[in-house]
Order: structure tokens, then C-alpha cells, then sequence
């Protein structure tokens, strides 16, 4: 393992990447990746817990990896690949179906909110969602897991599926994964609505800023934003902190959405942009945002274009990766396949 540990995430090929996977994940994985062993996956299991396409989720989980690739890791490096390709992960979630408990799934806050009211009718896999998790994870018994805010509580299940395996073994087999949440913008909101996470599945395409937006988009998506009439809050939105109050964010939510995205993207704390720019009307701040947008995802996603059109090299990319990574999966597999007692002939 490089220096720090192994590290694993994965996005979901369910089109519509915006702005919140980009600064909440895949921008931390491209940093992460020199200090870790990184292993990077395109979650195709996870992504059939709601109906897809079968044409689509391919053109999906092609462009999930030609974001991971254009966003700039590098594949001969780090491990990219798709979920489905690896069946330590669909094999070890099962066994973990049976040490997690329904307690616990039934306490699960995405679970609540994807099945919405519509509960009798959502799928077992969207249930056993967080069984899964847990095995992508521990199938390569990484250390950390780099997620967006959305995912510490599935993370915490993590830890307790693991826990409870090595409990009923008796053994000291699987590690306790820690999350790393890092960065300014670990919970980017709807351009709509500053109360709502940016989400890929928002009907709305003005609540999120699509990683292949181009300049024209992105200006009238960030023109469009919603905001207040108040101006850009100023240095005394701060606390001792240097970061904007929670009174300013309950009152403010969209105008302080808008100075975390821009803060991430230009690279500055809170307290830079909120002394360059408090005071000033929110139309202003908007343009050195679509300014800052068009500068820094702009490149990403006419390379994203460019990879897509290349499927030849997307799929070799994969294809090495998902070999890769069942080389160190199915070791693992087979240990804990050992400790249960599966015989092996
Ligand atoms: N709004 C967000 N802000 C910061 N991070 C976010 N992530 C997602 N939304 C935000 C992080 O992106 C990674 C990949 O997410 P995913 O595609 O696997 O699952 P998700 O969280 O379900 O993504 P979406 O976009 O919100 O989709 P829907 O609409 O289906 O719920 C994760 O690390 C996540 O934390």
C-alpha cells in the first residue's frame, strides 16, 4: 500500500454528474490518489437499485469513467473500473446481508428518501443498498473512504457490518474504514433550492451544473441561480470560525451555497471570497462565478466529449482496471469465504 493506506470510492453511473459529485468526491480523488493506494469503481450494481436503461447505463457508466479520467486520474496509477465486472462484490454483499441487521438498514436516511412515499414499491437492492457499500469497501479492506456528507451514515454501517463480522468470527479481519469528508464543498445544494442537496435525479436541470455544461449553459444556469435580494454577505457573516454563521446559512441558504461553490472552484476560503465580494449585488458575484465555472470545469468536460467519442479507449481503461482489482479482491473473498466455512475444493 502507498504511504497512507488504500482507499476506495465510487460514483453511479446514473447520468445527470453535476457540479456537487465533482467537489464533494471527484475532485478529492484526483488529489488523493498520490498519497494512497486509490481504488476508484463506476457503482453498476448500485445504480439497477432503480430501473435503468440497459443502452443508457452503458453510455452512463462510460461516462462516469471519462469524468474520472478527464478530472485527471490517472488510470495507470490508480484503479478505475465498473462494479459488475468484479464479482467479489455481489459475492461478499450477500454474506454481508446476513451479518447486517434490519434494525440498522431500517434507521437509513437515503433509503427513506429514495423510496419516498412509494416504500412497498421500491426494490430489495435499494434496501440492501448499504450491505452492498460495506462490501465494496471491505472486498479490498480499505482504510478510507473519500464521500461526499450524504454518505457518512452508510459509512457508519460500514464500520458496524465489519465490527460485527469480526465479533461473530472471532477474528481481527476486516478493518474499521474511516470516511474522509474533506474539502469546502462536501454538500453542494440545489441551484433551487439552497435547503435540497444537488442531486442527479432533480428533474430541474437549473438545479444542478452538469460537469459537460458548456460556457453558454453554465452562464444562464448561474444567472438563473436563486438567490436573495440582500447583497453578498460581508466579513461580519463570519464566525470565529472564519465561516459563515448558521443563523446566515438558515436565513441565506442560496446565497451561501453560491460563495461555497465559488470559494472551492477558485480555489480561496470563505473568508477571501466574502472580503473580495460582500456588499456587492449578487449579479455581479454571478459573473466572476460562471467566470470561475467556465475556467476550471469548462477543460473537464470537453475532455469528458472527447473520451466519450473514444469508447475503444473508456473500455480498455476498465477492462485493466477490473482485472486489477480482482486481484486484490478475490484474495480476500476467499480468505473470508475460509472464515464462514464455505468449503473450498
Ligand atoms: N450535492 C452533493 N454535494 C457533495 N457531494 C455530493 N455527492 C453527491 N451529491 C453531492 C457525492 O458524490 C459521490 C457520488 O455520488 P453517487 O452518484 O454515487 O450517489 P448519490 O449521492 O446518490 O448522488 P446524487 O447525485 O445525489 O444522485 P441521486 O439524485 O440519485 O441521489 C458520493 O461520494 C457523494 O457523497
Amino acid at each position: 500500500m502507498t504511504n497512507k493506506g488504500r482507499i476506495f470510492s465510487g460514483v453511479q453511473p446514473t447520468g445527470n454528474l453535476h457540479l456537487g459529485n465533482y467537489l464533494g468526491a471527484i475532485r478529492n480523488f484526483v488529489n488523493l490518489q498520490h498519497d494512497y493506494e486509490a481504488i476508484y469503481c463506476v457503482v453498476d450494481l448500485h445504480a439497477i437499485t432503480v430501473w435503468q436503461d440497459p443502452k443508457v447505463l452503458r453510455a452512463n457508466t462510460r461516462e462516469i469513467a471519462a469524468a474520472f479520467l478527464a478530472a485527471g486520474i490517472d488510470p495507470t496509477k490508480s484503479i478505475i473500473f465498473n462494479q459488475s465486472q468484479v464479482s467479489a462484490h455481489a459475492n461478499l454483499a450477500w454474506i454481508f446481508n446476513c451479518v447486517s441487521r434490519l434494525g440498522w438498514l431500517n434507521r437509513m436516511t437515503q433509503f427513506k428518501d429514495k423510496a419516498g412515499k412509494n416504500r412497498e414499491n421500491a426494490s430489495t437492492g435499494l434496501y440492501a443498498y448499504p450491505n452492498l457499500m460495506a462490501a465494496d469497501i471491505l472486498a479490498y479492506k480499505a482504510t478510507h473512504v473519500p464521500v461526499g456528507e450524504d454518505q457518512k451514515q452508510h459509512l457508519e454501517l460500514t464500520r458496524d457490518i465489519a465490527q460485527k463480522f469480526n465479533n461473530d468470527f472471532g477474528v481481527d479481519y476486516f478493518p474499521l474504514t474511516e470516511p474522509l469528508i474533506l474539502g469546502t464543498s462536501t454538500r453542494v445544494m440545489s441551484l433551487r433550492d439552497g435547503t435540497k442537496k444537488m442531486s442527479k435525479s432533480d428533474p430541474s436541470e437549473y438545479s444542478r451544473i452538469s460537469l459537460m455544461d458548456g460556457p453558454d449553459e453554465l452562464q444562464q444556469k448561474v444567472r438563473k441561480a436563486k438567490t436573495d435580494p440582500l447583497p453578498v454577505p460581508d466579513l461580519e457573516a463570519l464566525d470565529d470560525k472564519r465561516e459563515i454563521t448558521a443563523d446566515v446559512k438558515a436565513e441565506r441558504p442560496e446565497a451561501v451555497n453560491l460563495i461555497g461553490i465559488f470559494s472551492t472552484l477558485a480555489n480561496q476560503t470563505t473568508e477571501e471570497t466574502v472580503k473580495e465580494y460582500g456588499g456587492q449585488p449578487f449579479s455581479d458575484f454571478k459573473k466572476a462565478l460562471t467566470d470561475v465555472a467556465v475556467e476550471r470545469l469548462g477543460p473537464i468536460g470537453t475532455e469528458m466529449k472527447r473520451l466519450m467519442a473514444d469508447e475503444g479507449h473508456v473500455d480498455a481503461v476498465l477492462k485493466d482496471g477490473a482485472e486489477r482489482a480482482a486481484a486484490i479482491a478475490e484474495p480476500i473473498l476467499n480468505e473470508v469465504q475460509d472464515i464462514v466455512g464455505f468449503l473450498r475444493p
